[in-house]
C-alpha cells in the first residue's frame, strides 16, 4: 500500500515543481525571519528572489551544526515562540545541544511524513507497535509514535531499556512492529534467547530499525532472530528527527519525502554539488518546516541519491544505506576505513558474533587496531587451534578486503557492552596512546 500516492507517485516534473515554488517560499521566510540567515544571504549576495529554478539552490551557502550551535537556543526560530508546540534536542557526540522547535503544522508533516514511511515497510492499523527508542528529547521515539498513531497502529510506548520487559512485552502484547536502533534489536535478541523465548514464534513481523547505520549483514542477521522483515529509515534532529527517507519492502535505498526535503549530494572537500549516483555527503534544505528552516544542511553523512523509479512503484529519490558519516572514517596508517566495513567482514565470518569493538591506539607514532569480536559458540573455547584458526582468519580478510592490518581478540559470547540507543563500536584511543 501507499499512504500518499499523489507524493509519492507523482512524475519528477510534478516533485520538481512542488519544491521549487516550497524552496521558494521558504527562502523567503528564513530571510525574512532570521537575521542568521539574512546576514548570510545578504553575504554571499542573494535575496530570495535571485532562486528562480531548483539549480539555484546551489548558490545559498551551507548551515553547519557550528550555526545551530551558535544560536543556540532559539536563535534559528522563523516564528514567534508563541507558535512553537514542541521542543527536541539532540546533545550529538561533542559540544553543546541542538535545538529543534516545531509549530503545529510542523508536527502535522512530520506524521505525514513518518506515516508514509511505515506503510512503506509493510506497517499498516492493524499492527501494534512497541517503541523502543528512548522517549525524551531524543526524536526517534515521538517521530515514530505520532507516525504510528496517524495510520491507526496502536502504538506501545514503552521507550528503551529494560530489556527483559520488551521481551515479555513482546510476548504478552502480541506487538507486530518493533521500533529500535538495529544495535538494540540485537540486544533484545540476546536477551531473548537467555529467556528461552524464540522471538521467530512471536507475532512480531516487522523491525523499524534507524538513527544508526548497519551492513546488509547485520539485517539479515536481525531478520534471521527476530523472524521479521527489518527495513531502516533514516533522518536527524536538526531537520526534523526521523522522517527524511526509509527503505520500501525492496530494500534498494530509502525513499526521500521529497515535498519536505531537498537532498543533494556534494564533495566534502571542495563543496560541490556531484551528479546522481556519486558518493558524498548529503545536504538537505527543508522546504516544508516552519519553526526552524534549514537551508543546505550539511549532515557529515555519506550517501548517493538515484531518481530511477523502484519496482515498488513509488518514483520518489532514494538515498543508498548511509556508508558512514565522514567524521566518523578511520584514517589508518593512511588508508581510509568506515565502522561499516569492519562489521561486513565479521558479519561474513563464520563463528563469530555480531557484537564488536573496535579499538584504535597508537605505539611507535604508528597506528594499532585491534578488533575484539564475540565467539557465537562456547564450545569453541575448549580447542586453542580452533581459536587461533578464526582469529587469523579474520586478519586475513580484513588484509585482503580493508587493506589493513588488525590484531583480533575473541571474546566470551555476552562479554561486551550492549546498547539500548545508539552504539559506540569504536574507541578511538589515538590521541591518548602516543
Ligand atoms: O537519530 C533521528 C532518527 C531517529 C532517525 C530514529 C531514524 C530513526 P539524531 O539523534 O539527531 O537523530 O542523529 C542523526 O544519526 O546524522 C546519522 O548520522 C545517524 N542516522 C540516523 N538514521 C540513520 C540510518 C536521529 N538509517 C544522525 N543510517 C544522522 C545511518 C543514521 N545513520
Amino acid at each position: 500500500m501507499i499512504w500518499n500516492p499523489e507524493i509519492e507517485q507523482a512524475d519528477r516534473k510534478t516533485i520538481q515543481e512542488l519544491q521549487l515554488s516550497r524552496l521558494q517560499d521558504t527562502v523567503k521566510r528564513a530571510y525574512e525571519n532570521v537575521p542568521f540567515y539574512r546576514q548570510t544571504l545578504d553575504k554571499a549576495g542573494i535575496t530570495p528572489d535571485d532562486i528562480k529554478s531548483l539549480d539555484d539552490l546551489k548558490k545559498i551557502p551551507f548551515t553547519v551544526k557550528q550555526d545551530m550551535r551558535d544560536h543556540y537556543p532559539y536563535g534559528l526560530l522563523a516564528v514567534p515562540m508563541s507558535e512553537v508546540v514542541r521542543i527536541h534536542a539532540s546533545s550529538g557526540t561533542t559540544g553543546s545541544a541542538t535545538v529543534v522547535a516545531y509549530t503545529k503544522e510542523d508536527l502535522e508533516i512530520w506524521s505525514e511524513c513518518m506515516a508514509r514511511l511505515i506503510v512503506m515497510s509493510g506497517g499498516s492499523k492493524d499492527d501494534i507497535a512497541q517503541i523502543a527508542f528512548g522517549y525524551g528529547l531524543f526524536t526517534g521515539a515521538l517521530g515514530l509514535h505520532y507516525g504510528m498513531e496517524k495510520i491507526g497502529a496502536a502504538v506501545i510506548p514503552i521507550s528503551s531499556g529494560n530489556t527483559q520487559r520488551q521481551v515479555q512485552f513482546l510476548k504478552d502484547f502480541g506487538s507486530t512492529i518493533l521500533v529500535s536502533t538495529p544495535s538494540y534489536a540485537l540486544y533484545i535478541s540476546d536477551v531473548a534467547a537467555q529467556m528461552g523465548i524464540d522471538l521467530a514464534e512471536l507475532p512480531v513481523r516487522i523491525a523499524l530499525l534507524g538513527s544508526e547505520g548497519h551492513t546488509e549483514e547485520m539485517n539479515a542477521e536481525i531478520e534471521r532472530r527476530w523472524g521479521v522483515i527489518a527495513t531502516e529509515n533514516y533522518g536527524l534532529s536538526e531537520v526534523m528527527g526521523p522522517g527524511v527517507s526509509g527503505e520500501c519492502l525492496f530494500k534498494e535505498g530509502m525513499h526521500i519525502n521529497e515535498d519536505a526535503f531537498i537532498v543533494e549530494i556534494i564533495d566534502p572537500e571542495t563543496g560541490q554539488v556531484l551528479p546522481e549516483g556519486s558518493e558524498g555527503e548529503v545536504v538537505i534544505t527543508t522546504i516544508n518546516k516552519f519553526a526552524q528552516p534549514l537551508l543546505r544542511y550539511r549532515t557529515r553523512d555519506i550517501s548517493s541519491v538515484t531518481t530511477e523509479p523502484c519496482r515498488c512503484g513509488r518514483t520518489s529519490m532514494r538515498m543508498s544505506k548511509i556508508k558512514g558519516r565522514s567524521d566518523d572514517m578511520l584514517k589508518i596508517r593512511g588508508v581510509n576505513v568506515f565502522p561499516s566495513q569492519i562489521e561486513r567482514v565479521l558479519l561474513n565470518t563464520k563463528g563469530v558474533g555480531p557484537s564488536y569493538e573496535v579499538i584504535l591506539t597508537r605505539k611507535n607514532f604508528t597506528d594499532q587496531v585491534e578488533v575484539v569480536v564475540e565467539i557465537d559458540d562456547m564450545s569453541l573455547l575448549e580447542s586453542y587451534g580452533e581459536l587461533e584458526a578464526l582469529s587469523r582468519r579474520i586478519q586475513e580478510k580484513m588484509q585482503q578486503e580493508l587493506l589493513i592490518k588488525v590484531k583480533v581478540t575473541l571474546a566470551n559470547p555476552m562479554s561486551l557492552r550492549r546498547y539500548e540507543g545508539k552504539a559506540r563500536r569504536v574507541r578511538d584511543l589515538r590521541g591518548e596512546t602516543e
